[in-house]
């Protein structure tokens, strides 16, 4: 202790103008306290997963089977392509399953229109996953052994490298089909790729750099594909073509709707080709298939005629024949899964755990519930693009206060974490956080986080030094130099209102920010206004719930500043270049050598001082983190103990919703019996 003191006095008193200058303390992450660990699970290799071949036999609902006979659709073995992906019967922990039954889920989330390949989300909550289906799969790597984390194949079933690494060769599913019947080809994948990620009208799910600067893709045949990279590439752009970065669209359907390919159209018409109220069914490689949308009511979907993944007997999946979102709030997703009137809950909504766990616990709960690490987390985001989408010269000076380390410090240093942690949910659940990766990640542990703690004289000084002085005895800082002189220090923050642990969170930062002098406005608002606010860079803070701080092999790009589009709160683009201060060159230089070092023991040693620099510098401002759950219902199988809500993905993709089955099949539930998704 004694010794800190003298070295913070030393240096202090080498600084050149003000001996007295308040330096940030940074500390260690207090300690997690233990909530209960996580279940172990059976761990197994890829190829004990699934694989590609044809089986002698293949089988359908009987249902299904009555459609084949009255003509209204072929026989099973012509809707599968020539080799299904088959989920062998030993990966799946409760076995083989049978035909029937609705999965019920209800989510907090709206659809923007069913376009994902123009970058419409699709309402979240698994829905975007259950029928946007990707090259590459990694949520199922959850179940696989530690030297298994590859990317598995999907649409792409089979790829190869050439020796310098700048060619991958990928082989497509032959033979599969959309769900209304036409064939899916390379021609798909073009259409995505040139017409979508790599025409700048059209806002995609991935860039056109985030392939790698000059990554290129051509269509060799129907079912090969080439990608050329301008630099040796590695395994990791084989995670960016999992969600949500490389998942087609239908060319056939979207081709006719775009203004490359119909001059009556515009790129407005073609975001909007498929509206979210608009005619269904669409076309989709998922297991199940939009039929229904009724507004802030249900989303109904029906199992896919044509899906291409079968179980090693040749039951062609789903076995669960339709799929429903109640459309409601996120909250209430816990609710109605604890109270067994749903089937599937992320629990993230802290405010829900005490009595969720309370009652799961009973005999006759209708739900089981497994807690997980502490990868569900909030952080602040700074703006720090100096101008982009900037409109006056107060939204200027906000951006150039961001990028003020000094600012950024004592901001870290206003917030209680604990007492930020406690409003969400009593106990031993939250832990501070300090931004980057989350500590419970296994990419990272504790001690590569630098920690500014809760030091209410400190930040005040530290503002003191900037300059920040409430001149007008208002309780509020003003500037006292430069185009903002003399005015109030007021910041908005966007609030995601559809999240209830964002709300609880603002409200405490803002009491906390008013006791230093800091005057937040929220701007509470749907989290896809607020998404699409932090795309276009419209926003001096947000709120929002990492999800991309954890797994750093799959979402690490978003952390650092690899190309224009990430992150989103430094994002380049529009007409001045982007400003990167240094320690963002050097994040962005670590996180590069993180995702395509081939050793695992230097990528640890990287990402490690990736966290610690993030951290330093406040680069986001963490707040709190919990552990998610997952609760499912007592008759769903097939989802093994111990599944974590987020890993490389949330468990909706994880859990590989296509072999799950229902034991007992409820009576009642479909709302579409018998029926198949045809177009009209
Ligand atoms: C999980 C997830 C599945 C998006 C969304 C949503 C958006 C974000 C994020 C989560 C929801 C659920 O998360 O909260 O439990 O079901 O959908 O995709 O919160 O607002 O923009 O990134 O995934
Ligand atoms: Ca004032």
């Amino acid at each position: 202790m004694k010794i800190t003191i003298l070295v913070s006095l030393a240096i202090a008193a080498s600084l050149p103008h003000s001996a007295f200058a308040a330096q940030a303390q940074p500390g260690p992450l207090p300690e997690a306290r233990s909530f209960g660990a996580a279940k172990k699970m059976h761990l197994m290799d890829a190829d004990e997963l699934q694989s590609f071949k044809a089986l002698a036999q293949y089988h359908e609902p009987k249902w299904v089977s009555e459609l084949v006979a009255a003509g209204k659709l072929p026989a099973v073995k012509d809707r599968l392509p020539k080799e299904p992906l088959v989920y062998s019967a030993a990966s799946m922990s409760d076995g083989i399953g049978h035909y029937g039954g609705v999965l019920r889920h209800v989510i907090g989330g709206r659809p923007e229109g069913w376009n994902w390949a123009a970058g419409q989300t699709l309402g979240w909550g698994g829905i975007n996953y259950g029928v946007a289906e990707c090259l590459t799969r990694t949520g199922p790597l959850f179940t696989l052994n530690a030297d298994q984390q590859q990317p598995l194949p999907n649409l792409a079933k089979s790829w190869e490298w050439s020796k310098d690494a700048k060619t991958l060769t990928m082989h497509l599913i032959e033979g599969a089909k959309w769900s209304d019947g036409a064939p899916f080809t390379s021609e798909d994948v073009r259409f995505y790729w040139q017409d979508n990620v790599l025409d700048t009208n059209v806002t995609a799910f991935a860039a056109p750099a985030t392939f790698g600067e000059g990554a290129q893709l051509k269509a060799l045949d129907d079912y090969t594909i080439q990608w050329t990279f301008a630099e040796p590439a590695s395994a990791q752009v084989l995670f960016k073509m999992a969600f949500f970065q490389f998942c087609p669209g239908p060319a056939h359907l979207l081709k006719p709707e775009h203004p490359r390919y119909n001059s009556a159209k515009t790129y407005q018409d073609y975001r909007n080709a498929q509206p979210a109220n608009g005619d269904l069914p669409i076309a989709t490689m998922g297991a199940w298939v939009p039929v229904e949308h009724r507004t802030d009511e249900i989303i109904v979907l029906r199992r896919n005629p044509y899906f291409w993944k079968v179980d090693e007997q040749g039951n062609q999946l789903p076995y669960i024949d339709e799929m429903h979102y109640r459309l409601s709030t996120w909250g209430d997703r816990t609710v109605q899964t604890v109270a067994g009137s749903a089937d599937f809950s992320n629990m993230e909504n802290p405010a829900n755990y005490v009595s969720a766990l309370t009652r799961a616990q009973k005999k006759d709960s209708p739900a089981r519930l497994d807690f997980g690490p502490r990868t569900l987390g909030w952080a602040v985001s700074f703006n720090m693009a100096e101008t982009l989408s900037t409109s006056d010269a107060r939204e200027v000076a906000i951006r150039q206060l961001n990028r003020n380390l000094k600012f950024r410090q004592a901001i870290s240093h206003a917030i209680d974490r604990d007492a930020l942690g406690q409003s969400l949910v009593k106990g031993p659940f939250s832990q501070p956080f300090a931004g980057g990766i989350y500590p419970d990640d296994p990419a990272v542990d504790a001690s590569s986080v630098v920690f500014y703690g809760h030091n209410l004289k400190l930040a005040k000084a530290l503002l003191d030094d900037l300059g920040l002085r409430d001149t007008d005895n208002d309780g509020i800082r003003n500037w006292t130099s430069g185009p903002q002189n003399g005015s109030n220090v007021e910041i908005a923050l966007i609030v995601k209102n559809d999240h209830v642990a964002d709300t609880t969170l603002a409200e405490g930062l803002v009491a906390m920010l008013q006791d230093i002098g800091i005057r937040l406005i929220p701007r509470p608002m749907h989290s896809n206004s607020a998404d699409s606010l932090e795309r276009s860079s419209e926003f001096e803070w947000m709120i929002k719930r990492g999800d991309e701080n954890r797994t750093p092999i799959q979402q690490g790009e978003k952390l650092a500043a690899l190309h224009n589009n990430v992150p989103l709160w430094h994002r380049g683009g529009g007409t001045t270049e982007r400003n990167l201060q240094p320690f963002e060159k050097t994040l962005s230089s670590l996180m590069e050598r993180y995702l395509s070092s081939p050793d695992p023991l230097q990528q640890a040693k990287l990402i490690a001082e990736f966290n610690h620099i993030f951290t330093e510098n406040v680069y986001q401002i963490g707040l709190t983190s919990v552990p998610g759950a997952l609760i499912v219902n007592k008759r769903v199988r097939n989802i093994p103990a111990g599944t974590p809500i987020l890993a490389y993905q949330w468990a909706e993709d994880a859990v590989m919703r296509e072999r799950l089955w229902l034991d007992p099949l409820p009576k009642v539930d479909e709302l579409l019996p018998k029926t198949i998704p045809t177009s009209k």
